[in-house]
This record gives structure tokens, C-alpha cells and sequence, in this order.
């Protein structure tokens, strides 16, 4: 059904393909090519700030060269795929717009993530090398890149964020030293714009998450409109707090969209308002994405004097769950900037709150489509648009919404209908300004302040913890994160099972600890639906009164 070359990339079709090229949407250049543009244009301006790391463009895309031409020497080709799983730190950055130059498609992990998610993904990806960084945190991701290395055939190399050690491994810091005559090198690489520049991960609804391939056209248009749609310019200062693999900070409009407009990125490894506050203080930051949950601890810092509003401030952009309307309302008055809700996903179609839009549609509103290009449908259960302004499924089909998942042809028979529809799992409504209001979700999804859990794949987890006979995860509201992971557990008869020894059980499996459950209710039996599911609505209410 669907056209799936041997990248297992699933393309837009050539009458879709034509018609994107045709409306200026995809301009069929790699990404990789705008650095240069960018360093000739704004030259000795400051493009970068990590602490005490500031690198002008003219500097970030010399590095960017050298990093790439040094990985092609280390045996990296264009066409390749490499696991990068970095914090925010300027060797992040340099590294993917190395990889953009390279045309080889980096696989961004988050700094969360352990064996259990970065095996997986560097063999489903067929990495041929791993970036970490040294310790972080406490822990020692060195280690753990090694034996991701060792646990994939043909990954070879180990790139640190710090002094190599041991064979095998390279220094980040000294490949992104420039390098005379990268430039040409790279010029003369065969990368175009239909390539897959980024490898996104999936919020995942079935087990493992998926890994979402992004082109340089669709994902160069995504930053693009973004960034006009934000008014950013050379006087924009962005700050990434969000793990910058997210596609949030990454891409709409964030890192990238701020280096096309020739401002200044600023990242910060954590977004605790104790550290964020002061710091876009005295760097001057415009504009910043958050999740709700980050929002409101600023606010609430700001609120209680802790901290003074940073005084250049003009936009905080607030998605990837949803944003309460009381707390919407605070934000304006509070930190004294405007707010824009974000309701996007790494699959592609992003809405946006427009900057001039009445209060009523910013506070209550997660915004409409980006692109003139974006198709979205609101249908019922019969899979016919519901009347507007009923709650229905949303389906989307656009100029940077792919269709299909990499690799992953049986589970895009269900993502994606046969005319190349994405299901978004999410239940939304037409609000009367033509915005989209998110109502819910019909996925097996739990929302943790932002970070997506499927809940099969804790559960397949659960399922490997003695004692457990049957199991259920579901989310559980919570003030501050908005979901928390309940697991819901029939023990095996004379079984004594408790949170902190399913949460060790998990921990011992390498798995990312902001997936593991948070509350544990233990039931006798688990209810069904009519049709012989589980009943997760049931189980929600349950947990909610008994945990
Ligand atoms: C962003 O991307 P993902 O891939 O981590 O998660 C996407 C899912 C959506 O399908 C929806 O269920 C939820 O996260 N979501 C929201 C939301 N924004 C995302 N739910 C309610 N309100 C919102 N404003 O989360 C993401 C990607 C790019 C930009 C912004 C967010």
C-alpha cells in the first residue's frame, strides 16, 4: 500500500512532491548549504552563547565544516546515520549542522534515555556511530556509549563530549576544529534537498517510540515559516531550555529558525527557573519554548519575587501538552510578555497561536495550522468530519508532515490512511476563530510534562518484573506535570510487589527513568471493555481515587 524505498523512508508522492516545490514550500537544497549563507551574511555576529562559548557564524560554520570533513576521514559517508545523544552544549550544535553538511541523518536521543532506548534505536537505525556526552548528571555516558557500540553491527565509532580515552573514541571539541579545505570537500557532496536530514523520535504508542525522517526540504520550510510566523530577526535572542533534540526547540522555529534570521541562540543544559530566570536576564533572551509544566514554575518563581521577569522577554511559546487557561492568563501579566501556544508534534503539522490574536483565542486556543499547505481533517468514530465545533479525531496530510514512519511499514498501515493521512491520535475541536482546541487523545499515550510514554512499552516492561501477572499503565493527572505513570498491577498470588521495587526492576532494564511508574495500584482483577480490552478509562478513574 505503501511506497516504501529500501531507506525506509516513505516519500510524499511525486504529485504532492511537485506541488510543495511548485508553492515555494520546498526549495530543494540541502540544509547544510544555508551555513555558509548564513556566515556570509552575518558574518562576526554572535550566533551561539553556551556559558562561556560564543561562537560567531562565521566560526560556528567553519567548525561545522571541520566536524564534518573530520567524520568523513573517521569513515562516516553521506547516506549514513549516526546516534547522537547530547545535552545542550554548542558540540550538540556544531555536530548537527556537521551531520547537515555531511547529508549523513544524526538520530537525536535525549539525555534521559539508557540502554534500554539507545540499543534500540542505533539497530533500527543501523548507526554507524554514537555521540555522548562524558558524565552527565552523574552518569557515565561514555560507558553506556561503548556498549551501544558494542551491541551494533557496524558502529564504530564513539564521538565524546569531552577527551578521548580509550580507542574508538573521538573528541568532539577537537573535530569541530576548523579545517582548510572542508568546505570545498563538502561542497562537492552529492546531498540534496529530498534527503533525510534528521531522524526525529516519535512520542511512540506502540512500544519502542518510532523514528520520524525528516527531509531537508520539508524540515528547512518547517524552521522557515516558523520563524516569520514569530517575527524573529537579528534581534532575537532564543533561548533552548528544552532538551534540544526535541523538535520544539529545534525547529519551530528555535535553534535553526533563529540562525536563518541571523540571531543568537543562548542554551542552557536544564530549564530550572533558578538557573533560566538569571540567565535570560543577563543575556538579553526575546523569545523561549516551554512546556506547561516549565511555564508555571517560572511563573510562580517570578510571581513570589524569587526572581525578577527577564526584561527582554517578548514571547514565550508554551506546547507539547496542555497549557490550563488559568495559568495561560498568568503568564502575560506575570513575566511581561506575550505567549503563544504551540500544538505540534515530531510527525510535522504544527499550529500556532498568531501573535495578534485576540486574548480569548491565546488563552483557550492551541493555534491553527502554519502552512497554507497544511490539510487537517476533524473525524468521527464512522471516520466522516464531524460538524465544526464537535470533537473528532485529527488527521493531517502537509509540506512537513511525512507519511510514513522510518522503517516501520506494518505500523504505518494504521498511522496512516491509504491517501497518506497521518492519524495524530489526538481528539480536538474547531474553535469559532478557526483555531484547534485539543480536547484529548485517542492514543495509548501518557503525557508527562511533555515527554510522551507509550504506555505498551512500560507495560511490556512491567510485564518482565517477577510477580507480576497482569498489568495495566495509564496516566494519572498531576498538578505540576499534568500526567504521572500509574501502573496498575494483579500480583502473582503470594506476591508482595511494591513502586520502589518495580521502579528498581525497570531501572536495572536500562530504561529512561522518566518513564518509570510513579504510582502503583494493585488490583485483583483487571476491568474489560465490552470488545474484551482493557478498560484504561476505568482503570484512570480507579487509580485517580485510590492512588
Ligand atoms: C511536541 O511534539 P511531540 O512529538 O513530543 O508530541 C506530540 C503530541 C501531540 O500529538 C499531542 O498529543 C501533544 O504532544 N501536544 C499537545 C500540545 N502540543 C503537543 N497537547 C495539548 N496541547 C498542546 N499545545 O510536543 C511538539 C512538537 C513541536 C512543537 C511543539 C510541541
Amino acid at each position: 500500500m505503501h511506497d516504501t524505498d529500501t531507506l525506509g523512508f516513505v516519500p510524499w508522492p511525486p504529485e504532492a512532491a511537485a506541488r510543495y516545490r511548485r508553492a515555494g514550500y520546498w526549495r530543494g537544497r540541502p540544509l547544510g548549504d544555508y551555513l555558509h549563507e548564513w556566515a556570509d551574511r552575518y558574518g562576526d555576529r554572535e550566533a551561539l552563547t553556551d556559558g562561556e562559548v560564543r561562537l560567531s557564524y562565521r566560526e560556528l560554520a567553519d567548525r561545522a565544516d571541520g566536524c564534518a570533513a573530520r567524520l568523513m576521514n573517521a569513515g562516516l559517508a553521506t547516506g549514513d546515520r549516526l546516534l547522537v545523544q547530547l545535552p545542550n552544549c554548542w558540540e550538540y550544535v556544531v555536530l548537527v549542522l556537521a551531520c547537515l553538511r555531511l547529508g549523513a541523518a544524526p538520530v537525536l536521543a535525549l539525555p534521559a534515555h539508557r540502554g534500554h532506548e539507545l540499543r534500540y534505536l542505533a539497530r533500527l537505525a543501523e548507526v554507524r556511530a554514537v555521540a555522548v556526552p562524558d558524565v552527565l548528571a552523574g552518569f557515565d555516558h561514555r560507558a553506556l556509549g561503548h556498549e551501544v557500540l558494542a551491541a551494533t553491527a557496524g558502529a564504530r565509532l564513539l564521538l565524546v563530549a569531552g577527551p578521548a580515552t580509550a580507542p574508538g573514541e573521538q573528541d568532539l571539541r577537537r573535530l569541530g576544529r576548523p579545517l582548510a579545505g572542508a568546505r570545498a570537500e563538502l561542497d562537492a557532496l552529492p546531498v540534496t534537498g529530498s534527503d533525510v536530514a534528521v531522524l526525529l523520535l516519535s512520542g511512540g504508542t506502540t512500544g519502542l517510540p518510532k523514528l520520524i525522517a525528516r527531509t531537508h526540504d520539508d524540515y528547512e520550510y518547517n524552521a522557515r515559516a516558523s520563524a516569520e510566523l514569530c517575527g524573529l530577526g537579528q534581534d532575537t535572542v532564543y533561548l533552548a531550555a528544552l532538551p534540544a533534540s526535541h523538535n520544539f526547540p529545534l525547529a519551530c522555529p528555535g535553534i535553526l529558525g533563529t540562525f536563518m534570521n541571523g540571531g543568537r541562540v543562548v542554551l542552557s543544559r536544564s530549564p530550572d527557573p533558578d538557573r533560566v530566570l538569571p540567565l535570560m536576564s543577563a543575556e538579553g533572551v526575546t523569545v523561549t519554548a516551554v512546556v506547561p509544566a516549565v511555564a508555571q514554575r517560572w511563573v510562580d518563581a517570578v510571581a513570589s519575587g524569587r526572581h525578577p521577569a527577564p526584561p527582554g522577554l517578548r514571547l514565550l511559546q508554551v506546547g507539547g501538552a496542555r497549557l490550563a487557561p488559568e495559568i495561560a492568563g498568568r503568564i502575560g501579566p506575570v513575566l511581561g510578555c506575550g505567549l503563544q501556544q504551540v500544538f505540534g508534534m515530531a510527525e510535522g503539522l504544527l499550529n500556532y497561536t498568531r501573535l495578534d490574536d485576540p486574548d480569548e483565542v491565546l488563552l483557550e486556543t492551541q493555534g491553527r495550522p502554519l502552512s497554507p499547505g497544511d490539510e487537517i481533517r476533524i473525524v468521527g468514530q464512522d471516520g466522516e468530519p464531524v460538524p465544526p465545533g464537535e470533537m473528532g479525531a485529527l488527521l493531517t496530510r502537509g509540506p512537513y508532515t511525512p507519511r510514513g514512519y522510518f522503517r516501520a511499514a506494518e505500523h504505518n498501515e494504521r498511522a496512516f490512511t491509504p491517501d497518506g493521512w497521518y492519524r495524530t491520535g489526538d481528539v480536538v475541536r474547531l474553535h469559532p476563530s478557526g483555531n484547534l482546541m485539543v480536547a484529548g487523545r485517542d492514543k495509548d499515550m501518557i503525557n508527562r510534562g511533555g515527554e510522551k510514554i507509550s504506555a505498551e512499552e512500560v507495560e511490556s516492561l512491567l510485564y518482565r518484573v517477577p510477580g507480576v501477572s497482569r498489568v495495566a499503565a495509564v496516566g494519572v493527572p498531576d498538578d505540576v506535570l499534568g500526567e504521572r505513570v500509574c501502573a496498575v498491577v494483579v500480583p502473582e498470588p503470594e506476591r508482595e510487589i511494591t513502586l520502589a521495587g518495580v521502579r528498581a526492576a525497570l531501572a536495572g532494564m536500562e530504561v529512561a527513568r522518566f518513564k518509570l511508574p510513579e504510582r502503583l495500584l494493585l488490583v485483583e482483577d483487571l476491568p474489560h471493555t465490552k470488545i474484551g480490552k482493557v478498560d484504561k478509562a476505568a482503570l484512570r478513574s480507579l487509580a485517580v481515587t485510590h492512588t
